[in-house]
């Protein structure tokens, strides 16, 4: 199964690398990037700090992704992506969540790695609704991982009402 779900805090996840819901900055905040911090320790920090910014404050870009590794986390790399705070549907928010899942899993292929786990990106804090965000994520997903068998995709979801969300947009394609 090349795309499965699972109910849990992605910190716990021992995959080759985790994604982080990340803010363009890096340098940690709430959800799942706070959790994501804590439990890799300090050092996640200074590895965030020590990517160059490409403006003032901006370490990330809405839509891109960027390596560190996982330091204390079970996960052996961190992939920080920045999803769209949802404004509506008005501001490009899906093929900018779109291309969150894409940027990460080339950064995943670039390293030569294998399993990723996602976070819900965006659907906390940012706000974008669980189902409309579930279906652009495994809709890209598939795409993605579409002859691309060495992949192996994990939805982390912290919630049952994220998870039966994922588990729709899977059954629905
Ligand atoms: N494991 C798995 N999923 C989690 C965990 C966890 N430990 N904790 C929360 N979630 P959010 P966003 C779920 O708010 O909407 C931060 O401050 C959560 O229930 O973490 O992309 C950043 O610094 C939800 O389903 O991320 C940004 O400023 C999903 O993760 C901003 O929040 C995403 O919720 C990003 O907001």
């Amino acid at each position: 199964m090349p795309i499965e779900i699972v109910t849990a805090d992605i910190t716990h996840l021992r995959t080759d690398a985790i994604v982080n819901a990340a803010n363009p900055g890096l340098l940690g905040g709430g959800g799942v990037d706070g959790a994501i911090h804590r439990a890799a320790g300090p050092a996640l920090l200074q590895a965030c700090r020590a990517l160059p910014e490409i403006a003032p404050g901006v370490r990330c870009p809405t839509g891109e992704a960027r390596l560190t590794p996982g330091f204390a986390l079970p996960a052996r790399w961190v992939i920080h992506t920045v999803g769209p705070v949802w404004y509506g549907g008005t501001r490009d928010e899906a093929p900018l969540l779109e291309r969150c899942h894409r940027n990460a899993l080339q950064l995943l292929r670039a390293q030569r790695l294998h399993t990723i786990a996602f976070p819900a990106i965006s659907c906390g804090i940012y706000g974008y609704p669980a189902a409309q965000a579930a279906a652009v994520a495994v809709a890209t997903l598939r795409d993605e991982l579409a002859g691309n068998d060495d992949i192996e995709v994990t939805l982390c979801c912290f919630s049952e009402a994220m998870r039966a969300a994922f588990q729709h947009a899977l059954n629905a394609a």
